[in-house]
């Protein structure tokens, strides 16, 4: 089978960036909600809708070539101890998020050590034990599938280990961040399982579309008219531009265009920054894709 086929969150906080990110590759997914396998036209790929908990899994044991997955899922999979034999191709840059530690606001608990003796409950057994044997902290671990928030409420536990966000979940549950253990964000994962080469061709096209896609995200296209006195002073301060095309105005004795592709964000302050050294007609618009 030359077709690769890469697992996809079926339905939650993943599924809609997963599937706009292989849309923005040139694919064209039709699927309906109770789909789980979708072919895809353009490229011989094929995708799996599946819970995100199965995703290192499906692609460790070679069933998917590739997935898109939280770091926090494939983190706490990687540490379980089994076998697993994948690894992170991409970061991707969306579903940001962290596991951490969280205590009721009136208790006095700082650090990991601080955790010595208590009960913490958590859907990231494995996660958790890895930070508290690094801590050289002995502590009971209360493993829940969900609504980890409500067990100091109930006193089933001193502590949770869980995914904060805005963390408002937290405050909600008057609950608050103590411990960091890892930042997440959403991944590309691919199986270490040997692939032949229209397979690999397909992945390395597939991870150059990718790639592009992230990049023309991340830039701006930016155009201004400016003295040729002060171009230096000007170029020095376009974010993250390596070469700018400097072009004649056809009335322009004095003035230039200057157009850069600046691979940072441009801030309002660097709008305010270039207006006061003499740039005028200044244009930032978006880069829909990019290949070097
Ligand atoms: O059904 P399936 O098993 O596939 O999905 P799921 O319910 O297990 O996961 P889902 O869809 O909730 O999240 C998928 C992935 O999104 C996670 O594995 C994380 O990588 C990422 N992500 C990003 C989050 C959050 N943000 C998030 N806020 N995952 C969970 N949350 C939850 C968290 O568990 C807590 O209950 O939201 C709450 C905290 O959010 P704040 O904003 O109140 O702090
Ligand atoms: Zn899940």
């Amino acid at each position: 089978m030359n077709r690769v086929r890469i697992a996809l969150q079926k339905s939650g906080r993943l599924a809609e960036d997963s599937l706009a990110l292989l849309r923005n590759c040139g694919l064209h997914i039709n699927r309906s909600k109770d789909q789980l396998f979708c072919r895809v036209k353009e490229l011989p790929l094929d995708l799996l809708m599946i819970r995100d908990d199965d995703i290192p899994v499906f692609v460790s044991n070679g069933i998917c070539d590739l997935g898109i997955v939280g770091e926090n899922v494939f983190a706490e999979c990687k540490a379980s101890g089994e076998e697993f034999s994948a690894q992170i191709l991409e970061r991707l840059g969306f579903s940001f998020c962290r596991l951490a530690i969280a205590v009721p606001e009136t208790s006095a608990i700082k650090t990991i050590q601080d955790l010595e003796g208590l009960t913490i409950a958590t859907s990231y057994p494995n996660l958790l034990q890895m930070a508290l044997t690094e801590g050289g902290v002995r502590a009971q671990s209360l493993h829940m599938t969900g609504s980890v928030e409500v067990a100091p409420r109930l006193k089933i536990a001193d502590a949770i280990c869980d995914i904060v966000a805005s963390g408002a979940t937290l405050a909600t549950n008057n609950l608050r961040e103590a411990i960091t253990i890892l930042r997440s964000e959403a991944l590309v994962i691919r199986s270490d399982k040997k692939v032949c080469e229209e397979k690999e061709a397909v992945i390395q096209r597939l991870l150059n579309r990718m790639r592009g896609t992230l990049q023309a995200e991340d830039s701006k296209y930016i155009m201004l008219h400016a003295d040729k006195a002060r171009l230096e002073e000007i170029v020095s301060l376009l974010p993250g531009s390596e070469s700018p095309t400097i072009l004649p105005l056809q009335d322009g004795a004095t003035k230039v265009a200057i157009h850069a592709v600046c691979r940072e964000a441009v801030f309002w302050e660097t709008l305010e920054k270039l207006k006061i050294a003499g740039a005028s007609a200044i244009l930032v618009v978006p880069i829909e894709k990019m290949m070097a």
